[in-house]
């Protein structure tokens, strides 16, 4: 496993390494120019909580099928996407307000941007906290970590390294300096120990994006027992008429949701092809 520490050893001084960017995306290639601006930064913090419950928290919010459970949690009833749709603007999250909360919108559960800014991501791990009315009743030890692989829909990032313990913007940027960062679309926040101090900031990663595709794109680790355990977040990339700026035929079967998507025993899926609708 190759940790961020490693990186050097395997650069070889004669090699330059050139990022070039997404065919589709308008910045060109990068340069530490573009590294160093970003218009502002969101951190994420996320922690495994073990009670009655077993889940996993970013920055105190989870995100569950199960709308009944006594957690912090957002649940929507419908794909968000859909319900943005279905009743236009009153799913849009409110960008001023949430920018003045650190990133995050309340009333959605969800992070709204703006087209063509540059956000720094920060995820920040802390050590587990276990209940102790259950503590040797499961495997649950206080303080726990897990490595996650993390991996942003919507728009590829640009890596800026991880480290131990806790992140700060003086860490994050000495070890920058001087690196050619690569577009990733999944890279891994390390746990470099099994245990830390219950809630103590154990391990980060640091990622820049160019938000440039309309949309509600998910955040979450790609560890899947840790996503549907809650460790997802989900941004808001544009508003409204970016968002909604597809027409109904392209969306029909994705708006119908939960009609015939799956079938059942007694019936099979009704598949409705683009040809037959009408526009
Ligand atoms: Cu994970």
């Amino acid at each position: 496993m190759h940790t961020p520490a490693d990186k050097g050893p395997h650069t070889s001084p004669t090699v330059r390494i050139r990022c070039f960017p997404h065919r589709n995306s308008r910045s060109t290639a990068i340069s530490l120019d573009f590294y160093a601006q970003f218009n502002r930064r969101v951190v994420f913090h996320m922690q495994h909580i073990e009670g009655y419950y077993n889940y996993w928290t970013v920055s105190n919010n989870s995100w569950t099928e199960d709308a009944d459970v006594p957690i912090p949690h957002t649940t929507p009833d419908m794909p968000y996407l859909v319900a943005l749709y279905q009743n236009q603007t009153a799913y849009l999250p409110d960008y001023e307000e949430a920018r003045a909360n650190g990133g995050y919108d309340k009333r959605t559960g969800t992070y709204p941007a703006r087209m063509g800014e540059v956000i720094e991501i920060v995820l920040q791990q802390h050590g587990a906290h276990i209940d102790p009315a259950i503590k040797g009743e499961f495997d649950g030890i206080p303080g726990m970590l897990a490595t996650h692989p993390w991996h942003l829909h919507g728009a590829p990032f640009w890596d800026a390294g991880g480290g131990d313990g806790a992140w700060t913007p003086e860490k994050a940027e000495a070890q920058l300096a001087g690196t050619q960062p690569v577009r990733r679309d999944t890279t891994t926040v390390y746990r470099y120990r099994e245990f830390t101090e219950q809630g103590a900031p154990s391990g980060w990663r640091v990622w820049r994006v160019r938000v440039t595709q309309p949309g509600v794109w998910m955040m979450h680790c790609h560890t899947l027992p840790h996503m549907v355990q809650g460790m997802q977040a989900v941004w808001v990339h544009g508003d409204a008429d970016e968002v909604m700026r597809l027409g109904k035929p392209e969306l029909q079967g994705y708006l119908e949701f939960g009609g015939d998507a799956y079938g059942n025993k007694t019936h099979a899926p009704r598949a409705i092809h683009f040809s037959e609708l009408s526009s």
